[in-house]
């Protein structure tokens, strides 16, 4: 019986999540549900990206237990910004977010990035109605992270390597993490960064305008 409650949970956020979808797809934005355990770095990489993405129009939905730090950190560098607090709730659903579309621009955006809570467990689970999710680990995590938390890397289309500029003080293994991750996620696109330096960022930005479509100039 567990089992099945836990379905229809699933089943009824994913109708939402296909309506959010029908938005974005009217709207023309492209959407990007960005997720990691606590202090991987996600608003960092949104902070990265809203510097040096120029040409890009970018709006970011904060979702976080409590607290607007991470809206107000992003909201300084100009963006459209909707803090989500869950009050407890792990993760975010299709209806929350569903819920704050109307306070967001859609029309006059590029890119939408949702930052998830942080947790490498259930915010996979949990579709929003984005194009793709991206994940961030950073190297200080530890190099065990794909294979005790794989569905995360299994759902990403991209993962993010962040804080490499730490790996002189860790004893990570960066190798058996691409290994590892591209085990479970063979197409896995993996970029490796430091939003601290700013190395590798260019790569991330350049790829983001290639699969959001927004890289050239519409005719
Ligand atoms: N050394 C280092 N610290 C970083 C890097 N990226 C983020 N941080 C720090 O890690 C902490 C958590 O970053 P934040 O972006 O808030 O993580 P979030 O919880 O995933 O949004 C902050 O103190 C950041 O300054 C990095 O590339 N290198
Ligand atoms: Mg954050
Ligand atoms: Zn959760």
């Amino acid at each position: 019986m567990k089992v099945k409650v836990a379905t229809k949970i699933l089943e009824a956020n994913d109708r939402i999540a296909l309506d959010n979808r029908r938005l974005f797809d009217q709207a023309g934005v492209f959407v990007i549900n960005l997720m990691s355990g606590p202090g991987a770095g996600k608003t960092s990489l949104l902070e990265r990206t809203l510097a040096q993405a120029t040409g890009l129009k970018i709006g970011v939905i904060e979702g976080d237990i409590a607290g607007t730090d991470d809206a107000e950190r992003v909201e300084r560098l100009g963006a459209p910004v909707v803090q989500i607090n869950t009050g407890g709730a792990c993760h975010l659903d299709a209806n929350m977010i569903f819920e704050v579309l109307d306070d967001m621009p859609l029309n006059s955006l590029d890119i939408l990035f949702i930052e998830n809570v942080g947790n490498l467990v259930c915010p996979a689970e949990f579709r929003v109605g984005e194009d793709m999710k991206v994940m961030l680990l950073s190297i200080a995590e530890g190099h065990d992270k794909p294979l005790k938390y794989p569905l995360m890397f299994q759902e990403s289309s991209a993962l993010v390597l962040n804080k490499i500029d730490l790996a002189p003080y860790t004893d990570v293994d960066m190798e058996k993490i691409r290994r590892d991750a591209l085990s479970l996620n063979p197409g896995l696109k993996i970029f490796e960064v430091s939003c601290r330096t700013g190395e590798g960022i260019e790569g991330w930005t350049g790829w983001l305008k290639e699969v959001s479509g927004k890289g050239f100039p519409q005719p």
